[in-house]
């Protein structure tokens, strides 16, 4: 247990060095919470792209966020809105064409654990209640994945290879943080895995 929590304590102080996340979400009629919500950390960016051939904003919503970001009217499959988040607290936000379309950007303190090697894989949904799913670059031949929970227990351990997709459901799991550890040939990537 010991060497456990050691481990996790080198994982969190490695990490705080690289405290950076992009997000991407989907934007297009009718696109609404929950897929549109997201918690982040402070100073994570969220990338959003239309995803169909109509006029768009990205906007906070004045009465209900704590900061400002606007995209401005944009057309077109592909447009893209980037804002990096820097206030803790919850941003809701609209499309000012659209009623139907809204979402909340929560941001919160964090714990400085993100990213190493973001091209080793993807993981998503995140947050998830039922499954994620993780896909694995090229560039990883074989590894392991690891799950761990806060406290710095395993909760899930299996041997990768590239260019697969794993399905790994997670309801069973109990709510809240997760760090995903994939340790390939020559590095370690860890992410944050939410369980809502
Ligand atoms: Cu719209």
């Amino acid at each position: 247990m010991k060497s456990k929590l050691l481990l996790l304590a080198c994982i969190f102080s490695a990490m705080a060095l690289h405290a950076q996340t992009t997000y991407h979400l989907n934007w297009e009629t009718g696109f609404n919470s929950p897929e549109s919500d997201l918690t982040i950390d402070v100073g994570d960016t969220v990338i959003w792209t239309w995803t169909d051939d109509l006029p768009h904003t990205v906007e906070n919503d004045p009465d209900n966020s704590v900061e400002p970001f606007e995209s401005g009217f944009l057309t077109g499959l592909g447009q893209t809105f980037m804002h990096t988040f820097t206030v803790i607290g919850v941003n809701d936000y609209i499309c000012g064409v659209h009623s139907n379309m809204y979402g909340t950007i929560t941001v919160e303190e964090g714990l400085g654990v993100n990213t190493i090697n973001a091209s080793t894989f993807n993981m998503y949904p995140n947050p998830t209640s039922s499954y994620f799913k993780m896909a694995f670059t090229n560039t990883l031949t074989q590894g392991t994945i690891t799950v761990y929970n806060l406290l710095g227990k395993p909760v899930f351990n299996q041997d990768i290879h590239a260019n697969k997709t794993l399905d790994i459901p997670v309801s069973a799991w109990a709510k809240g943080m997760y760090l995903v550890k994939v340790s390939s040939n020559a590095d370690t990537t860890i992410k944050r895995l939410v369980i809502q």
